[in-house]
């Protein structure tokens, strides 16, 4: 799968949140998601606005937002649109899915409202993407998708073996909403059964170009280690953000990234 261009996958992809972000990364030519933990509205906006046209997507922590508003959502859909880059929220779900639907869809943040993708863990079992899929097919938005997070960049992570099997697995049920996964690498060697029409999309955190992790147990690889394992969406957070030069370190991730990734279609082809 991963040997074909965004392009020919976006034309067989069933989903047309995939198809779109098949389609931006194209037109953009980066595979770059930011990882935009900046923890005022103004801050936020600001870097989404700097970076937006380099980016693929836009992941967030809003509740690490201390002043969040609806101004905070009015400004990020509004770059999202001018810069053509959708919005993912890094929730990271993991209760029973009653409770996930209401925290989707309702309270303070109304993520389901303004974040194209989410993701969730299946510590709690299939019922927590259920959930999410449910409110997806009942919300009468259409460009709405999962991420199942089936491994962990942290050092010590138990997201491994037979979970990230599991998180597989439970993916292969919600084709509709589930649009791949958060994980180091492809899992396609996980999955029992996988049909061949089966495309489940990679992004992958724990991206940077310089560090090769953190203090608090972080562990970094490459743009083009991750690109090679089969990642099709690089995250970086503060590699990018926090550099001196925030624009030029992204001009940087989105070349190694888009580099590594016109190697892989062509080796494959
Ligand atoms: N993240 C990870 N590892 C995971 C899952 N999520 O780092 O396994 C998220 C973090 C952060 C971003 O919550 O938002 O990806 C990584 O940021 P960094 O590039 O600044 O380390």
């Amino acid at each position: 799968r991963s040997g074909l261009s965004y392009e020919q996958r976006a034309v067989q992809h069933p989903n047309p949140l995939v198809k779109k972000l098949f389609a931006i990364a194209e037109k953009k030519k980066t595979n770059i998601v930011l990882s935009a933990d900046l923890t005022t509205t103004n801050e936020l906006l600001d870097i989404a606005d700097r970076l937006g046209p380099h980016i693929a997507v836009l992941k967030t922590h809003i509740d690490i937002v201390s002043d969040f508003g609806p101004s905070t959502i009015e400004g990020l859909t509004e770059l999202a649109q001018r810069h053509d880059f959708l919005l993912f929220e890094d929730r990271k779900f993991i209760d029973i899915g009653n409770t996930v639907q209401k925290q989707y869809k309702g309270g303070a943040l109304r993520i389901h409202d303004w974040a194209h993708i989410v993701n969730a863990s299946i510590l709690a079992g299939e019922g927590i993407i259920q959930a999410l899929d449910q409110t997806i097919r009942d919300g009468g938005v259409s460009e709405r998708g999962i991420l199942i997070l089936a491994e962990m960049t942290s050092k010590g992570s138990l997201a491994v073996g037979e979970y990230t099997q599991a998180s597989v697995e439970i993916a292969q049920k919600f084709p509709q909403s589930v649009l791949g996964f958060v994980s180091t690498k492809e899992l396609s060697s996980h999955s029992r059964v996988a049909s061949p029409d089966e495309d489940f999309v990679v992004f992958t955190t724990g991206v940077n170009l310089s560090s090769k992790g953190d203090a608090l147990g972080q562990q970094y690889q490459t743009p083009t280690t991750a690109i090679e394992g089969g990642s099709d969406f690089l995250i970086a957070g503060r590699g990018i953000y926090a550099a001196a030069e925030p624009v030029t370190a992204v001009k940087e991730y989105q070349q190694a990234g888009w580099d590594a990734y016109q190697r892989r279609i062509t080796s494959a082809s």
